[in-house]
C-alpha cells in the first residue's frame, strides 16, 4: 500500500507500546510524512526519541486536546509546514481514573462525564472543524474506539459512553466532511496492553478472556491494528467512511 505524498498528523503517543506508535511506524513505513504531537512537557523526550527512531526528520508538536487555542496552533504550525494534511489519526481518550473502576452510577459525576465526553470525543471534532481550510480531497481522518461503547464492560463505565458518542460522531462527520471527499472512520481495537490499560483492575481477565471465547482464540497484536489504520489511510478504502471497524479476533460477534 502506498501512502508517498501523503502527509499525516499522529496524536496520542504515550509511549512505546501506544497504539498510535505503531501506526506512525507503519505509515511512514509505506511512504507517509508524520506529524506527531505529544500532550505536555512530560511526554516530549518520549515521542521525540519514538519520532528519531522512526526517522531523523519528523517534527513533534505539543497539543493539549482539551485546548482549542491548542488545536488551532496546531493547524496553523502544520499548514505553515506542510500547506496542507492527508490523514489524522486520533488515538486519544481520557477519563478520571476514579470512574473506570467500580459502580457506574455510584462513581459518576458531572465533571467526570464532561472530561471523559470532552478529550475522548469532541476532541476529535473539534480537530476536523480545525483542519478542515487545509484538509485535501480525499483525506482520511481516523479515530480508535473500543467495543464498551455498545455493550456492558465492567469498570469500563463513563469511556463506554464517551466511546459511542465518539462512534456517532464518525457517523455525523463522515456526512458533513463526505462532499469535500474527506472520509471519517473509527477502529474499534480489541484489549491491547498499553499505559492506558496498565494498572486497569481486571484487565488481564478481559485479555484471558478474548483469547478463550474469540473467533480467532487469540488476542489482537498493534500491528494488526496499524495495518488497519493503513488501510483505512490509502486510497484502497476510497468506498468506506463513517465505519466503526472491528479489530478483535472476531470477539464482538460473541452474543454468549
Ligand atoms: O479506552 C480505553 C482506555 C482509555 C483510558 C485509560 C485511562 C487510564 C489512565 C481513559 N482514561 C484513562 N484515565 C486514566 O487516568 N481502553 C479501550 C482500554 C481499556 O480501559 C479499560 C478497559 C479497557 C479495555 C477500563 C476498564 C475496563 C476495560
Amino acid at each position: 500500500m502506498n501512502l508517498d505524498n501523503k502527509k499525516a498528523l499522529i496524536i496520542g503517543i504515550a509511549s512505546n507500546r501506544s497504539i498510535a506508535t505503531e501506526i506512525a511506524k507503519v505509515l511512514s513505513a509505506n511512504g507517509a510524512q508524520l506529524l506527531l504531537t505529544y500532550q505536555g512537557e512530560k511526554l516530549k523526550n518520549r515521542v521525540e526519541e519514538i519520532a528519531n527512531e522512526i526517522n531523523q526528520n519528523i517534527e513533534c508538536f505539543p497539543c493539549d486536546l482539551s485546548s482549542d487555542k491548542n488545536i488551532d496552533d496546531l493547524a496553523a504550525f502544520t499548514k505553515k509546514k506542510w500547506g496542507s494534511l492527508d490523514i489524522i489519526i486520533h488515538s486519544a481518550a481520557f477519563a478520571p481514573r476514579e470512574l473506570l473502576s467500580g459502580d457506574f452510577v455510584d462513581n459518576i459525576n458531572r465533571d467526570g462525564f464532561n472530561i471523559a465526553h470532552e478529550i475522548s470525543s469532541y476532541s476529535f471534532t473539534a480537530l476536523a472543524k480545525s483542519f478542515k481550510g487545509i484538509l485535501n480531497t480525499s483525506s482520511s481522518l481516523i479515530t480508535l474506539s473500543y467495543l464498551g461503547s455498545e455493550k456492558v464492560i465492567p469498570n469500563y463505565n463513563v469511556m463506554g459512553l464517551a466511546k459511542a458518542s465518539l462512534e456517532s460522531n464518525v457517523r455525523y462527520m463522515a456526512n458533513s466532511l463526505g462532499s469535500n471527499n474527506i472520509r471519517v472512520n473509527a477502529i474499534s481495537a480489541g484489549p491491547v496492553k498499553t499505559l492506558a490499560s496498565a494498572g486497569i483492575s481486571g484487565f488481564n481477565e478481559i485479555l484471558k478472556h478474548v483469547e478463550a471465547k474469540s473467533a480467532l482464540k487469540r488476542n489482537i497484536t498493534l500491528n494488526e491494528i496499524a495495518n488497519v489504520a493503513l488501510f483505512l489511510s490509502s486510497d484502497l478504502s476510497s468506498g468506506i467512511t463513517g465505519q466503526t471497524i472491528y479489530v478483535d479476533s472476531g470477539y464482538n460477534i460473541n452474543g454468549f
